[in-house]
């Protein structure tokens, strides 16, 4: 047994037992067979990226039949601000910084600079472990991130984290081919309908993780098309919102795609999907990133790369008709991805170990995926110890926390102290802390106490994150 099986399993089984998932007493109340849950995971669209979240210029008519048919959530938060750490919080249910992944996976010159592991740690007990106990087949198209060839040594394959299939980019295992920098979706989902079709006999689980609206972003012509009043009136310029819209409504066609393929399998009212992103819209700052700078994140501060809510505070819908209610816009619920691993353990009746679950940062919410908002329990925490991206007002400091309407942001040395009542301020632009002197001491104290307790503490104490500009 390698180690990893004998961390997670030492006790035998990871689960206690499950009641058959949705066949006995499922948590929609029905007796119907175990739903297939897909998550759609977008790389770098904003919350104001889609028609069903209030973007008035781009077409979206496929994701917005989704969220009219299912349930919508306006706060909804990833765990990091760029794409590894934010997919490694999904996947361990955990508040991502205590994994040792600080900032997206890159050369291990980089990987040494950030003070960030190299990949996940497939100890952790993941999403797709979980959905193997509960008798899912799992699969994972698209992109990983989550470590890849060539590091200190190659990262361990998407099979090491309880993934029966796989065809990725970024990672050591099967490869995605054919990609261009117009096709990513399309090829990303012809092989999710490929997985659906061999196992739609079967209880799946499938991640369907794009690669878009990430840069670098080349649409043909035919995909232009419906942009070109976005087009600037200059010689050899396309203009980055067509570019960038392009691509969205390309998504678009292709979560279209999906929910035919479940119509035409007989699964489409057996099947639970999630949609949303890994963080923030990129701003453009760099030769892969220069037609990016387009996406919104709607009326927030903040963009990928910034803990302000801009960069992670995600659209999300959830989808599974009869079961989700349809056409629900939950405005009062906060919910994280790290919240999805225990939901799920709740929806297929899967008791975990306490060993395990006690790890989890997050909390079930099925009661919010059935159409009844709750507050949650706990205070959720971010550390994001990479440097800002564009403009310097969506530069947020190091560390964050949100407990009930309030988010205090500040650096680990207490610098940059900062305190909003999401509530009645959602954009972050005036600061609180010095009225609500009492409450800023009381979160300032909570948070560096769960800095501190985060591995190597004083490595992310660095100073580079106050820099943000220097003056000439
Ligand atoms: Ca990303």
């Amino acid at each position: 047994m390698d180690r990893r099986n004998f961390l997670k399993f030492s006790l035998g089984s990871a689960v206690l037992g499950s009641m058959g998932g949705f066949a006995s007493k499922d948590i929609f109340g029905g007796t119907a067979k175990k739903p297939n849950i897909i998550f759609v995971f977008c790389d770098d669209l904003g919350w104001g990226d889609l028609g069903c979240f209030g973007n008035k210029k781009v077409k979206t008519p496929n994701i917005d039949r989704l969220a009219k048919e299912g349930l919508r959530l306006t706060q909804f938060y990833v765990g990091a601000p760029v794409c590894s750490p934010s997919r490694a919080a999904y996947m361990a249910g955990r508040f991502v910084a205590e994994t040792g992944i600080h900032y997206a996976i890159g050369s291990p010159e980089n990987n040494a600079k950030n003070n960030s592991a190299e990949w996940l740690n497939p100890d952790y007990f993941t999403v797709t472990d979980l959905m193997k106990e509960a008798g899912y087949v799992t699969g994972h198209v698209g992109k990983w991130h989550m470590g890849h060839r060539g590091l200190e040594k190659d990262a361990p394959p998407p099979k090491e984290y309880g993934i029966d299939y796989s065809v990725t980019t970024h990672s050591t295992g099967k490869n995605l081919k054919g990609l261009t920098n117009a096709n990513k979706a399309d090829v990303i989902t012809d092989e999710a309908l490929k997985f659906i079709r061999e196992h739609k006999d079967e209880p799946f689980y499938l991640n369907l993780w794009h690669m878009d609206p990430h840069g670098v972003l080349e649409p043909t012509d035919e995909m232009m098309e419906p942009y070109k009043h976005l087009m600037p009136n200059i010689k050899n310029h396309s203009g980055i919102m067509a570019v960038f819209y392009a691509i969205v409504t390309n998504i678009d066609k292709n979560v279209g795609r999906l929910m035919d393929e479940l119509k035409k399998q007989g699964i489409y009212d057996n099947t639970l999907i999630i949609f949303s992103s890994d963080n923030g819209p990129s701003p453009a700052w760099g030769p892969g990133t220069s037609h990016s700078g387009a996406g919104l994140a709607g009326p927030f501060r903040g963009c990928k790369a910034s803990i302000y809510e801009g960069g992670i505070r995600m659209p999300f819908i959830a989808w599974c008709p009869g079961r989700v209610p349809a056409g629900v816009i939950d405005r009062k619920s906060v919910v994280t991805s790290m919240d999805l691993m225990p939901t799920f353990a709740k929806m297929l009746n899967v008791s975990v170990l306490e060993s395990i679950s006690s790890q989890w940062d997050g909390e079930d919410r099925s009661d919010v995926l059935l159409g009844k908002p709750s507050k949650r329990t706990k205070p959720i925490f971010w550390e994001y110890r990479g440097g800002a991206w564009g403009r310097l007002i969506q530069s947020s400091p190091r560390l964050a926390m949100r407990d009930g309407d309030w988010k205090l942001l500040m650096n680990p040395d207490g610098t940059r102290v900062e305190l909003y009542n999401l509530e009645k301020q959602p954009n972050e632009t005036a600061n609180v802390a010095e009225y609500e002197t009492a409450r800023a001491e009381k979160m300032k104290k909570q948070l560096l106490n769960w800095a501190k307790s985060l591995p190597d503490p004083d490595k992310s104490f660095g100073a580079e994150h106050n820099n943000v500009w220097t003056l000439p």
